[in-house]
């Protein structure tokens, strides 16, 4: 009998998601180090888990993003093209493309995910505040050649990336996603990119160790979807959470730290751990506003306006894409 058949009909994803999660998860786990794609944080509890986190004192790169967005709202609406479709890649809480749409006049909205449910649900809420929008919903993982609605490919196109979401990527990984928006977005196509910035170490350091411990279940909770999904037996308490920021390659790691030697199994497969053996679960590269527009050059945009805060703790790039 296969004991893991129960977990997997059980699961609330559709098959294919199932079943890239658990090849990831039985080849990363299977590496030297250990670890896991931070992609897979976000189910239900990790997407909670994560709003939770973007409320904490401690995390200051969504309130500092937001703050630029509202403070820059005039210049940015001043470089918008007029009658423009929004192409936002990734979509998560909407309150940064709100303060977009209410301060730009954009033609349509193109919300690009690879969770459709959650998609349509904004998508609806969307269309309800803001009646003279378009909005045009795209199921997709968004760091792939997705297409466009046809409904909007004769009008100007924004990209917006906000949330640092660029630095859970490897630098090559980076330029590879910004040249796949050139080509999806086209030839003198805006594209609002948020970048977080390097900045003193503890200030790091708090940020992705907060003191009430949200972060940590961040964390944890892969093992626990894990553990659900793919019929895991992680034990919680044998693992514990750690941030360390690495100064060489300029990007907090996130880790998850075997307390003891002890053996897990899933879908059919152990995997042994040593006291003290981590599993890499998360990169977040902080960039210099040199080395951000270093990137964005050699990917085929062009820096227009660079935006930070007075503090200089976050920055929002207006990029324009080569011809
Ligand atoms: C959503 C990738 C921008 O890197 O700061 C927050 C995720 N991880 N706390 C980040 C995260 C731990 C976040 N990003």
């Amino acid at each position: 009998m296969n004991v893991h058949a129960p977990a997997l009909a059980n699961a609330h994803l559709p098959d294919q998601q199932t079943t890239a999660f658990a090849q990831d998860v039985v080849a990363d786990l299977a590496q030297h180090p250990k670890r896991l794609s931070p992609k897979y944080f976000y189910d239900a509890t990790g997407s909670d888990l994560f709003e939770a986190i973007t409320r904490l004192p401690e995390y200051y790169p969504t309130r500092t993003e937001l703050g630029i967005l509202r403070d820059r709202g005039e210049e940015i609406a001043a470089i918008m093209p007029e009658h423009a479709a929004l192409i936002e890649f990734g979509a998560g809480a909407t309150t940064k493309v709100r303060l977009l749409l209410q301060t730009c006049k954009f033609a349509a909205y193109v919300p690009v995910d690879i969770s459709g449910d959650f998609l349509n649900a904004q998508a609806d809420a969307l269309r309800r505040d803001f009646p003279d929008l378009a909005v045009h919903p795209v199921t997709a993982d968004f760091t792939t050649q997705f297409k466009l609605p046809d409904a909007v490919r004769e009008m100007p196109k924004v990209g917006f990336f906000p949330g640092s979401t660029i630095g859970n990527f490897e630098p090559h990984e980076a330029c590879r996603f910004l040249r796949s928006a050139r080509d999806i977005l086209g030839a003198g196509a805006l594209m609002i990119v948020g970048a977080d910035l390097e900045k003193d170490e503890r200030i790091l350091h708090h940020a992705y160790n907060d003191a009430e411990g949200v972060t940590a279940r961040f964390n944890l909770n892969l093992l626990v979807r894990i553990n659900r999904e793919l019929g895991g037996n992680f034990d919680l308490s044998g693992f514990i959470h750690r941030a360390i920021y690495n100064r060489e390659h300029h990007r907090i790691e996130m880790h998850l730290v075997s307390r003891k030697p002890q053996t897990v199994r899933l879908l059919g497969t152990s995997f042994a751990f040593r006291a003290g053996e981590s599993i890499h679960t998360e990169n977040s590269y902080k960039y210099s506003i040199e080395r951000f527009g270093a990137l964005a050059r050699g990917s085929g945009w062009k820096v227009r306006t660079t935006w930070t805060d007075a503090a200089k703790m976050f920055s929002v790039h207006a990029l324009v894409a080569e011809g």
